[in-house]
């Protein structure tokens, strides 16, 4: 292939059949193969008659909508970066992504439109539209009026695709610079590992602002010219109802708790369906082994990171060439993928026997660039052969599976959403009357892990835990809001007089499991 531009190689995945429908929406509207090809033409043509430099960032913060879709794919066809942007996140959190990446285009919804522009015309970028979940907008007003032809931009594999943010231990979030390639390879292999077949039609549940929904859902399904159901909002019920005309399902564990809890979930009502997989957040033993009861579909566990697409996976027993490794274990996350290297290794660098635990490492065609404009981060978090340090603690065990165990890095992750506890904790730090707070991560029924936070008020001072809670909703995303705050007179401390958070962690693990 001369382009590498993953549009490219997701365009020619698209059946011959251009009228057949490649997506399906909750509110009952069908688009065509081609709708997707016109439409991402025009998009792409209108990206291009902005004149904007090589490289430059799109930036998009909008409701999922199949629209929202096409404008991720039309900047891959124009040859532009795309930032995904959470749809939670308030203005402080707006203004550090877009002063970070100096976008210079930005949609957002027409809601949203007054602050957010204010935002990024403020951090120089140019062009400001909207996109609505109702299909309306400045984005496909302007779009209307190019050309449903397009050829797409020769891109290299190296060459830049996306931009997605992710926070690390401290300091503010870094951007996780993919590649055209690093995406390309990683859809080739999933496809091929997880036995994709013609005919398979993909019920779509997640946002499209994260690794999970925008590229292994939506890149999945396209490489292989399949169908997808699309939920504009995940909902149990609906979900158990589209399986029967759909045959895989993606979903964090969440989904998969709220599934069980909907009397509808039978044998029946899954009968047609292929494959089930999960990832990015640990999936709990109890609910891996309730649905192979419920529904007698053993879940695909698989794990990944913004960093790295996926990395590895619970077989798809199907295929004859993984036969000798045809169990999907509970607690495991499988097999690294064909192409990825991965080591676990303890704090002297040195590698792990089979079944230790320590750091996992990874190398591969679908590992990062590196943080965007961070070079020095990025070299911290690489070793000098080349392996990423992953941040997640694990084992592999005689047969190869991969297990994590926990994680070096201090995250709290909640129905899948990353929440870091030294951003919360510098909000409530800065808060009148508090002297200092730690958030720790405890089980949570529905979410897996939710943040509690823990608050210590100046001498003399009155602090109340309910106006923590209201001040940190002003500011912050709503999912990383603690679901509960203690403020106490001390905090559990060793010996140099560091909090210990795992004494908190245990004090509070009954709360909300
Ligand atoms: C919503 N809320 C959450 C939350 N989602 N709280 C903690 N954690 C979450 N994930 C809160 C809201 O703030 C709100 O609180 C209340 O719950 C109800 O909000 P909602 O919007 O109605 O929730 P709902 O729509 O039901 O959302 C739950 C969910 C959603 C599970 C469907 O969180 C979700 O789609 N999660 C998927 C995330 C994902 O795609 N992750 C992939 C990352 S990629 P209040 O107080 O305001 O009422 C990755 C790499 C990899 O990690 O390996 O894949
Ligand atoms: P993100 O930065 O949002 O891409 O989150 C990536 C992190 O999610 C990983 O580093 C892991 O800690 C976690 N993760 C993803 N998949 C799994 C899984 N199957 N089991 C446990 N943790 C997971």
């Amino acid at each position: 292939m001369s382009s590498h531009n993953l549009f490219s190689a997701l365009r020619a995945a698209f059946p011959s059949d251009l009228d057949a429908t490649a997506v399906q929406t909750d509110e009952g509207l069908h688009y065509s193969w081609r709708d997707l090809d016109r439409a991402t033409a025009m998009m792409a043509n209108l990206l291009q008659s902005l004149d904007l430099p090589e490289g430059s960032r799109v930036a998009v913060q909008v409701e999922k909508s199949v629209e929202a879709m096409m404008l991720y794919l039309a900047t891959l066809r124009a040859g532009y970066v795309f930032l995904p942007l959470n749809t939670a996140y308030q203005s402080a959190e707006i203004e550090y992504f877009i002063g970070n990446a100096e976008p210079a285009v930005v949609v957002c919804s027409g809601a949203n439109f007054g602050w957010v522009s204010k935002i990024a015309f403020k951090a120089g970028t140019q062009h400001v539209f909207t996109l609505n979940d109702d299909r309306t907008g400045s984005w496909l007003d302007r779009a209307a009026h190019h050309s449903d032809q397009h050829q797409a931009a020769p891109r290299q594999a190296d060459d830049l695709a996306a931009i997605l943010y992710t926070s690390g231990t401290t300091g503010r979030s870094k951007g996780a610079m993919l590649t055209h390639g690093n995406m390309l390879s990683n859809a080739l292999t999933l496809q091929d590992y997880w036995g994709w077949k013609r005919g398979d039609v993909l019920i779509h549940a997640l946002p499209i602002f994260h690794v999970h929904g925008l590229f292994v859902a939506i890149h999945g399904a396209l490489i292989n010219g399949s169908k997808m159901i699309w939920m504009a909002k995940f909902d149990p019920k609906r979900a158990i109802g589209y399986m029967s005309e759909a045959t895989v399902f993606m979903g964090v564990p969440t989904l998969y708790v709220r599934m069980l809890a909907e009397p509808a979930l039978t044998k029946a009502a899954v009968k047609n369906m292929r494959l089930f997989i999960a990832g990015s957040a640990p999936l709990l033993i109890e609910t891996f082994a309730e649905w192979q009861t419920r529904t007698g579909h053993t879940i695909l566990e698989r794990y990944g990171m913004s960093e790295t697409a996926m990395l590895t996976s619970n077989p798809y027993s199907a295929d004859k060439r993984y036969a000798k490794q045809s169990e999907r274990r509970g607690g495991t996350v499988g097999f690294p993928l064909p192409g990825v290297s991965l080591r676990v290794r303890g704090d002297d660098g040195q590698d792990l026997p089979v079944g230790e635990i320590g750091g996992i490492q990874v190398k591969g065609p679908n590992v990062f660039k590196g943080y965007w404009r961070m070079p020095e981060k990025t070299a911290e978090e690489f070793t000098a052969d080349g392996f990423f340090k992953t941040g997640d603690v694990g084992k592999v065990d005689e047969r190869g599976y991969v297990t994590i165990v926990g994680r070096s890095k201090d995250l709290i992750i909640s129905g899948g959403y990353n929440v870091y506890p030294a951003e919360i904790e510098g909000y409530i730090n800065e808060m009148k009357g508090v002297a200092e707070s730690a958030v720790v991560g405890v089980p949570h029924s529905d979410f897996g892990e939710v943040g509690v936070a823990v608050v210590i008020a100046k001498a003399g001072a009155t602090v109340l835990p309910d106006a923590i809670i209201a001040e940190l909703k002003a500011k912050l995303a709503n999912f990383k809001i603690p679901k509960k705050c203690f403020v106490v007179t001390e905090l559990p401390r060793n010996t140099m007089s560091k909090v210990q958070k795992n004494l908190l962690r245990d004090q509070y693990k009954n709360l909300f499991a």
